[in-house]
């Protein structure tokens, strides 16, 4: 197999994917050794009603393949969905780094991009209550480089030694393998509470972050300070950030819980749909920059990854895009045996010493050695980096690459030394030559002690709404702990970020709360809130709730309007079939009550018909639920009638009427706010 090189052409990772793909289709079936196959039903048996023979080759192959179809989950992020898409930089970051992917304005990179659950299985729902894995692999001309981020911003841990109790205390309780992909449970809170670094990354996983609305709806986050190095050799200190163009949105919890049940793949399913309809998922590329020199200006350690640097003191520079656009062939080919580490790095790009860091840069490698079965996971076709790769490794279990000539070591003379260095000045990748110096030391350093500061900033930072949400979410996941004693704790803890707070759940699950105290930090970072995120409608998903003999004029504007903007329409009636309007329109029904439910939208639109009671009764659910979502409502013609109701008469976000541009502006508008807190919901 040739290694092939990318010169400049956006498809190199495509074109080098394609020369591993097959295509069965219309094909002759074979064995594993090509030879063709005369009967697949029946395995060889002594006698039709005897035993299977030991000789029956083609049973046996087919079986062991079968037996052996499994390799190990992720330890974490085991959840996963992918796909493969571009980066191209805005204008050259040459000032900063030498990347050449980020050099070069003119150069498309392939991306591949895996987002995962971070606590459940493989089979789990995928509304958990969580962080999410936002890992991209850049196949650049350098190399790989893998930004191996989440979608909040900070962790629960600040060393690296501690990862294997934070998971521990995480995951299902190991005596009973309960509960699956949720944090509501004993030793994860007995964690928090006797590890307060966690408190920060705790306050952003009860928010809203925790539970977006789609992987093209959230933002992701490299974590650590990482570092630029320029032509120069010169250093700057960086975070970086994927902002993603149609803003950053969440469910409610109690939508959350119940799209897992009607939908668990609810996330992978909006991820494939929208590339397979042409809605490319878009994100920049964002960074934050500190010149080395101001290293110590901040009154939180650079190298502490429970720390965010505020974008309103330290502003993001948006420096390129990312666009999603094919989705995978194969899941297990490629979003399972794809293998990140945030050791992948190209020159231009290099460490810090943050300890977090410095950890995984271990981790990674070692857990694909058990996951993908030895050395050689960088030959799988996803892995495989598009320029050429040369060096002295050899065997070991499932080498593919045919190394020809004796010479295996370095240095040697047989070949001319080669395979060759490259020194730093033509590329060669030379770490950044930091001075350090100490005591060998089991230690944390004093400037990593303030755990509470920058959580009260988050809480600072939050809407009225997203607060009563945060207390809501520790009410559930402390009501589901059953130790009085870690509820306490958890109640004393947080007391330290904000009163307000722990006395909100305190009372909610019957713990004496704290009294009231003024926050000691008072600063707030508005760009924290979702509240201020970009609002967008496009690909948002609209239920029309529609019935024989339908009001035709009423509702082809109204189509049409909505559909210019790029909202998804989906036609919801008593059963599947054609659907004909008074004046003969015609529709065909995309769900029925029974397949869809209002978790499962955006919006609603309530349109009606000529139907029976039983159909006005299964409307007016539907809307009563995505009501109490906060969830844009319109409704002409015989809908209107269900939004008589009391308390959604003349709500925020309920738009009733008959047809007009305004009626349709109103509810694009509507949709726009994503959800409508204001509203007084039960
Ligand atoms: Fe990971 N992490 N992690 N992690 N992580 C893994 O690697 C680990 C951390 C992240 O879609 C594992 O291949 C340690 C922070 C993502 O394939 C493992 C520490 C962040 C993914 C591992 C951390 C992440 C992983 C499991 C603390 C955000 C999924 C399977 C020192 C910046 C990548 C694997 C994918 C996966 C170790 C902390 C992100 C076990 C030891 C912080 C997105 O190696």
């Amino acid at each position: 197999m040739s290694h092939q090189s990318n010169v400049n052409g956006s498809n190199s990772k495509k074109d080098q994917l394609e020369q591993f793909t097959s295509d069965d289709r219309g094909k002759k079936m074979t064995t594993n050794q090509g030879l063709q196959v005369e009967e697949d039903e029946f395995s060889l048996k002594a006698g039709d009603r005897g035993p299977t023979l030991m000789e029956d080759f083609h049973f046996r192959e087919k079986m062991t393949h079968f037996d052996h179809e499994r390799i190990p989950e992720r330890a974490v992020h085991a959840r996963g969905f992918a796909a493969h898409g571009e980066f191209q930089v805005y204008e050259s970051m040459k000032e900063f780094t030498k990347a050449d992917f980020l050099n070069d304005s003119s150069k498309t990179t392939p991306v591949f991009v895996r987002f995962s659950t971070v606590a459940g299985s493989k089979g789990s729902g995928e509304l958990a209550r969580d962080a999410r894995g936002f890992a991209t692999k850049f196949y650049t001309d350098q190399g790989n480089y893998d930004l191996v981020g989440n979608n909040i911003p900070v962790f629960f841990i600040q060393d690296a030694i501690k990862f294997p109790d934070l998971v521990h205390a995480l995951k299902p309780e190991p005596h009973n393998e309960m509960p699956q992909a949720a944090s509501a449970h004993d030793t994860f809170w007995d964690f928090i509470a006797n590890n307060q670094e966690s408190a920060h990354m705790v306050m952003w996983a009860m928010s809203d972050r925790a539970i977006p609305r789609s992987f093209r709806m959230m933002e992701g986050f490299g974590v650590h300070t990482f570092r630029f190095v320029n032509e120069e050799g010169k250093s700057h200190f960086v975070k970086f950030h994927w902002k993603p163009v149609l803003g950053t949105h969440s469910v409610v919890w109690d939508e959350a819980q119940k799209i897992n049940g009607k939908d668990p793949d609810f996330h992978r399913g909006d991820l494939w749909n929208a590339i397979e309809n042409g809605d490319y998922p878009e994100y920049e590329l964002g960074v934050q920059i500190i010149p080395e020199e101001d290293e110590f200006k901040f009154d939180f350690d650079v190298l502490d990854p429970t720390k965010l640097w505020p974008e309103e003191d330290i502003p993001v520079k948006i420096v390129g895009k990312m666009t999603l656009n094919r989705n995978v062939d194969n899941v297990f080919a490629e979003t399972e045996q794809v293998a990140f580490h945030p050791g992948h790095v190209v020159p231009g790009i290099d460490f810090s010493n943050d300890p977090l860091l410095q950890g995984r840069l271990f981790s990674y490698t070692d857990t694909q050695l058990i996951r993908l079965g030895g050395p050689n996971f960088h030959e799988l076709p996803i892995n495989r980096p598009v320029c050429p790769f040369h060096n002295n490794q050899r065997d070991g279990y499932g080498r593919q690459t045919i190394n020809r000539g004796p010479v295996s070591y370095h240095n040697n003379s047989l070949a001319q030394n080669t395979p060759e260095t490259t020194p730093e000045h033509q590329g060669g990748f030379k770490h950044y030559e930091e001075k350090v110096e100490g005591y060998k030391v089991r230690a944390r350093s004093e400037s990593f002690k303030d755990h509470f500061s920058q959580a009260t900033l988050f809480w600072n930072s939050m809407s009225d709404a997203e607060k009563e949400h945060i207390i809501n979410a520790f009410s559930f996941e402390l009501g589901k702990v059953e130790s009085r004693s870690i509820q306490e704790q958890v109640v004393d803890m947080f007391a330290n970020v904000s009163t307000d707070l722990a006395q909100g759940f305190a009372e909610a699950i019957g713990v004496e709360p704290p009294a009231h105290k003024e926050n000691r930090v008072t600063k707030a970072s508005p760009a924290l809130s979702q509240e201020n995120t970009v609002q967008s409608v496009t690909t948002r998903k609209v239920a029309v709730i529609m019935g024989d003999g339908f009001q035709d004029t009423e509702i082809l504007t109204v189509f049409d309007q909505l559909k210019q903007k790029g909202i998804k329409l989906e036609i919801v009636s008593s059963k599947l079939g054609k659907l004909t309007g008074k004046d003969g329109a015609e529709y065909q029904v995309d769900h029925t009550f029974l397949t869809a439910d209002s978790v499962l939208f955006d919006a609603v639109y309530v349109v009606g018909g000529n139907e029976d009671k039983s159909f006005y009764k299964k409307a007016a659910l539907f809307i009563h639920e995505a009501f109490a979502h906060y969830k844009p409502i319109a409704a002409t013609a015989e809908g209107e009638k269900l939004l008589e109701v009391d308390e959604m008469k003349d709500s925020p976000g309920v738009v009733r009427g008959t047809v007009s541009k305004n009626f349709t502006e109103e509810f694009i508008e509507a949709i726009a706010s994503h959800r409508h807190w204001n509203r007084k919901v039960m």
